[in-house]
């Protein structure tokens, strides 16, 4: 696992643990992650002749690669953006090419989609010109992922995440960040000041369902998979004006101020829900988690880490 401290690569980390035992999945990422998450490795992604000895030491023979800069952090320093998310997905591509991994997953995003895309229900083959560094980095991952797949034959699979929410850390860098934001705001009784506007919908998911997603995907057989660019992935889709109704329906006295930042053009660049038919299709994909069930779990596991 690259990246594997970040929102979606520790929970993903323990999921495979539980899957694989906790030894024979690696935890790398350029800082120190949470103290249960042996072994860990640090791994500067750019580091090619570090990937490929961590390889052949450990025998890994699967990468998940979820090393990235994120939408809103990628606007300060595009050139670093692209660097970090396009090379360390080459250094692997490469290392399945030659051969020493036979699989890899690629996390893509809804940041993939821009103002030329349908924004209701955008369907899976759409033109992709987003207006971030992050998008562009990730449009291309993909077609370096099918390339990879049409020509060298690597197994390559990757879904286009939506913003996701969970209760196991708190995302920085992103711009779907609110929806984690406001649950610890509004649990230790401040009011959340959020950067993008009420009226803002933005495709989402729960972070078991975006585990559930990556370990079906990963474990589907070869021939059913289709998209070898990245499967559009749905759940819900919701504005910061519904998720603050549906907290407060349990945390009455929650607050919330409105204070849209350039954040906000992010957002209005990207869709508003996804079809995401062609995962359901051809490797089974279902959602468990709607706004109201989502809400209710992240009241619950957040309360009960504050209760210690
Ligand atoms: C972000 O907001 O940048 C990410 C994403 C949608 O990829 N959460």
């Amino acid at each position: 696992m690259t990246g594997a401290n970040g929102q979606i690569g520790r929970v993903l980390t323990h999921a495979l643990r539980e899957q694989h035992g906790q030894q024979n999945v690696i935890a790398s990422d350029i800082v120190q992650v949470a103290d249960d998450n042996e072994p860990y490795l640090f791994l500067d992604i750019l580091n090619e002749t570090r990937l490929y000895e961590i390889v052949e030491d450990y025998q890994i023979t699967q990468v998940y690669h979820l090393a990235a800069i994120l939408s809103a952090s990628g606007e300060w320093n595009p050139l670093k953006t692209w660097n970090i998310n396009l090379n360390g997905l080459l250094t692997i591509l490469n290392l399945a090419k030659d051969g020493k991994i036979n699989r890899v997953f690629f996390p893509s995003t809804i940041a993939v989609f821009g103002k030329t895309t349908p924004r209701v229900n955008t369907p899976q083959d759409v033109p992709l010109v987003p207006e971030t560094i992050y998008g562009v980095s990730k449009v291309s991952g993909e077609l370096l992922c099918h390339y990879y797949h049409q020509k060298y034959g690597v197994d390559v699979r990757s879904v286009r995440y939506p913003g996701i929410i969970g209760y196991q850390s708190v995302p920085h860098g992103g711009t779907t960040d609110y929806a984690v934001e406001i649950f610890h705001s509004v649990l230790t009784g401040e009011a959340y000041k959020c950067f993008l506007a009420p009226d803002t919908y933005l495709p989402m998911m729960y972070i078991s369902d975006a585990i559930r997603a990556t370990l079906e995907l990963m474990s589907a057989p070869s021939e059913s998979i289709k998209t070898r660019t990245s499967y559009n992935l749905s759940a819900m889709s919701f504005s910061p004006a519904e998720i603050y109704a549906e907290i407060k329906k349990i945390i009455p006295a929650a607050e919330i101020e409105y204070e849209p930042d350039f954040r906000q053009e992010i957002a209005a660049s990207w869709t508003e829900s996804i079809d995401d038919s062609a995962a359901r299709t051809d490797w089974n994909w279902q959602p468990e988690y709607d706004l109201e069930k989502m809400v209710r779990d992240m009241i619950e596991k957040i309360s009960d880490q504050m209760r210690g």
